[in-house]
């Protein structure tokens, strides 16, 4: 096997893998990205489905490294649907010369640290072995799609589907009967557009979701303006919010609050459109009285959008806080189950049974389907990192070291694995926030760390046991704070048979996080060990 030699070998050319590489190429380190689809975009790639669009506003989802960029690029909606995105990171690999330092269609399958030369080697399907000094894992937080193992679905003779690894090319469902599996915020998004193409649409619903109209249009050459006219100022108050995103929190109690105050605030809010309707209060996710007002706004909307008062009724979330899981924000959702071509199936008393070769079935009746659509998630946070064989020290797995629940300090790196980053791995803010904010925010300290083992001569960075039992302490202490532990979320791990209940990411919000992680910096990045280089230790000897 060839084995060559690089400083930093990146896994994923999504957002996060295209700006490191950016980064460190700028900075004169030899780097090689490996990404397992055949371009870049990452989840941009992938989740292709019809109707797939960013739930935060596109002056906001981008990036703010670059102020040309910034400046050039024109978002044509105020939440842009997926192929613009990909258009967007395709344009940025180009502007900034990024795909010759991608390898396509390679998946990485093996990262090994060798504590000899205290380097990675990281293996590929290609069956390619490179040897690096430092191993990032920007490998996404829900790119793993998980399809339940539903008996008889091998002799199904229609097509299926899964939203997170949608066909390249164009699928005509015209004349189509369609199963969509799942009412999490890929179903939300793709069910209106299905229901437009197809003869008839059955979607088959386990758990209500709560969902909020994104109330997208056109772009207005105004609102871009106020967004570039002041992007340094705005971005930057942006990282020092909760969410990482501007225009959504109120720093105000919700307990208390008098019915006129919060049935304008709540009005106006989802007359607004996306997510803003949870930062009326900053209590919203803290008190279960506040979150009851606004998950009863919420049904009641349903009740007054769905027609039928019985589908209206199975649509209206209830027996978890609303923000819990998270948040769908939607294109006329629930106006489509007022066609007459949609059916609503409750699962509740009776689950699907099995796949059919014609269709499939619940324990109470049978159906027949052309097409399955299956819109049922992601193992996520943890999936794709345990689909890789990544051993520390000692030969210890990941997979081991992690069988209770992820642990990690901050979310960056996990002990016992050393010059091993993860960009918005567990532990981190990641999914609660604008993800854009924070991968630049991981990518810019992962960087900043490795100038500073460059400048001092380092050859490892791990951290400390103590820190890393310690942050995971924090970070389940603050989600138990808050209501997120109430429903059974995928930020649980819970959408995932005997996937460990821990709370993944940390509820702290994107601008304490960020505070901490610069702290942790000033003082002389604690909490982490580094070990010198081997020139270093020859010099001293
Ligand atoms: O997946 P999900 P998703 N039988 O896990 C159901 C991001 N995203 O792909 O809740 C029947 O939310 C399951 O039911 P239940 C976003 O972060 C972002 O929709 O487990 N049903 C649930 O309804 C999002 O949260 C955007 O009872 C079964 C559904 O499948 C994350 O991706 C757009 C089942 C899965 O919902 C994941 O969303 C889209 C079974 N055996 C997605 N197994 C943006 O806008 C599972 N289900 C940026």
């Amino acid at each position: 096997m060839n084995t060559q030699n690089c400083d930093v070998v990146i896994v994923g050319a999504g957002f996060s893998g295209l700006y490191l590489l950016h980064r460190l190429r700028g900075l004169g380190y030899s780097v090689r990205v490996f990404e397992a689809g055949d371009d870049v975009g990452g989840t941009w790639y992938w989740n292709r489905y019809p109707g797939a669009r960013c739930d935060v506003e596109s002056m906001q989802y981008s990036y703010s490294f670059s102020e040309e960029l910034q400046q050039e690029w024109d978002w044509s909606e105020r939440f842009s649907a997926q192929p613009e995105i990909l258009e967007y990171a395709n344009h940025v690999a180009d502007r900034f010369d990024l795909r010759r330092g991608i390898e396509f269609s390679t998946t990485v399958t093996a990262a090994h640290f060798n504590e000899e030369s205290q380097r990675w080697t990281v293996t590929t399907d290609k069956g390619e072995s490179l040897s690096a000094q430092f191993c990032v894992m920007a490998t996404g937080c829900i790119s793993a799609a998980q399809t339940p193992e539903f008996e008889g679905l091998a002799d199904y003779r229609g097509t299926t589907y899964h939203t997170g690894n949608w066909p390249h090319e164009e699928i005509d469902f015209t004349g189509k009967r369609i199963a969509v599996i799942g009412t999490g915020s890929s179903a939300i998004q793709a069910i209106p557009v299905l229901a437009e193409q197809a003869e008839h649409v059955t979607v088959f619903q386990r758990t209500p979701n709560y969902s909020l109209p994104s109330r997208n249009g056109p772009m207005t050459e105004d609102y871009a303006n106020s967004w570039k006219d002041n992007y340094a100022a705005l971005r930057e108050e942006q990282r020092h919010t909760p969410k990482g995103a501007l225009g959504e929190f109120r720093n105000i109690s919700g307990i208390g609050a008098a019915d006129d105050e919060r049935a304008t605030a709540y009005e106006e809010r989802w007359d607004r459109g996306g997510s803003a309707l949870l930062g009326s209060y900053r209590d919203m996710l803290v008190d279960e009285s506040v979150n009851e007002t606004a998950a009863e706004f919420v049904r009641d909307k349903i009740r007054t959008i769905v027609k039928d008062p019985q589908v209206a009724e199975l649509l209206a979330a209830k027996g978890y806080p609303i923000g819990t899981k998270r948040i769908c924000i939607d294109s006329g959702y629930f106006e489509t189950f007022n066609r007459d071509n949609v059916a609503l199936v409750d699962l509740n008393d009776t689950p699907i049974d099995r796949i059919t070769p014609n269709g499939l079935a619940t324990t109470g009746r049978s159906f027949d389907f052309d097409a399955i659509v299956f819109a049922t998630g992601f193992d996520a946070m943890t999936g794709t990192l345990f689909k890789i064989d990544i051993q520390g020290l000692g030969g210890a797995t990941l997979r081991d070291k992690w069988q209770a629940g992820p642990r990690t300090y901050l979310g960056l790196m996990t002990e016992a694995f050393p010059n091993l980053f993860m960009i918005t791995g567990p532990g981190s803010p990641s999914v609660l926030t604008n993800m854009m904010v924070s991968i630049e925010q991981h990518v810019d300290w992962v960087t900043d760390c490795l100038e500073h083992m460059r400048a001092d001569g380092l050859a490892t960075i791990a951290p400390t046991l103590p820190a890393q039992d310690e942050w995971v302490e924090h970070v389940n202490v603050v989600a138990h704070r808050t209501l997120f532990p109430k429903a059974a979320s995928w930020y649980m791990g819970a959408n995932i048979p005997g996937k460990p209940r821990i709370f993944m990411p940390y509820v702290g919000g994107a601008g304490t996080y960020r505070k901490i992680c610069d702290d942790v910096v000033a003082d002389g990045y604690k909490g982490f060990d580094f070990l010198p280089g081997t020139d270093r230790v020859a010099a001293a000897e």
